[in-house]
C-alpha cells in the first residue's frame, strides 16, 4: 500500500461534531470549520514510514512515524498526545492516541486507501466519528 500522493477532500462528515466532543467552543469551532473544508494533503510515504502533512489557512500539521512505532503529535484540536499506528489490515492503519496532560474523550484516527485508490481519513472522539474522503489530486 501506498498513500504517497497530493490529496484533495471529496466529502468530510461530522467535523463540526467532532470538535464539539473535543470542547472546542463554538467561535473556534466555525473558524476552524471553515478552514478544515479545503484542506491540502500531501503523504509521502517509504516502506512503513509515513510523513503526511496537512495545511489549512489556520493551521498546518506534519506528523512523520513509522507504523508500529509510537510518535508524539497533536490531537485535532491541538493537544500533545503519544500516538500508536497499526496496520489493522494491510490497506488501513489505525492510531489510538493518548494525551500528555489532562483528560477528555479517547481520540483515534484511521487512514485507510480502499481498492479505487480513494484514502478514507477517520478521526474519532469518544463515540463520534468524522469521516472524510480524499481523492488524488
Ligand atoms: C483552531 C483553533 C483551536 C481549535 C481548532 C482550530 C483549527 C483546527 C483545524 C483543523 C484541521 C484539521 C484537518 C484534519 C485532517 O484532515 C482554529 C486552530 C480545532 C483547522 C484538516
Ligand atoms: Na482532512
Amino acid at each position: 500500500t501506498d498513500f504517497s500522493g497530493k490529496w484533495k477532500m471529496k466529502s468530510s462528515e461530522n467535523f463540526e461534531d467532532l470538535l464539539k466532543a473535543l470542547g472546542v467552543n463554538v467561535f473556534l469551532r466555525k473558524i476552524a470549520v471553515r478552514a478544515a473544508s479545503s484542506p491540502a494533503v500531501e503523504i509521502t510515504q517509504q516502506d512503513e514510514s509515513l510523513s503526511i502533512k496537512t495545511s489549512t489557512s489556520v493551521r498546518t500539521t506534519h506528523v512523520s512515524f513509522t507504523v508500529g512505532q509510537s510518535f508524539n503529535e497533536t490531537t485535532v484540536d491541538g493537544r500533545p498526545c503519544t500516538s500508536c499506528p497499526k496496520w489493522e489490515t494491510d490497506r488501513k492503519i489505525s492510531c489510538e492516541q493518548t494525551v500528555q496532560k489532562g483528560d477528555g474523550p479517547r481520540t483515534a484516527w484511521t487512514r485507510e486507501l480502499t481498492n479505487d485508490g480513494v484514502l478514507i481519513l477517520t478521526m474519532t472522539a469518544g463515540d463520534v466519528v468524522c469521516t472524510r474522503v480524499y481523492e488524488r489530486e
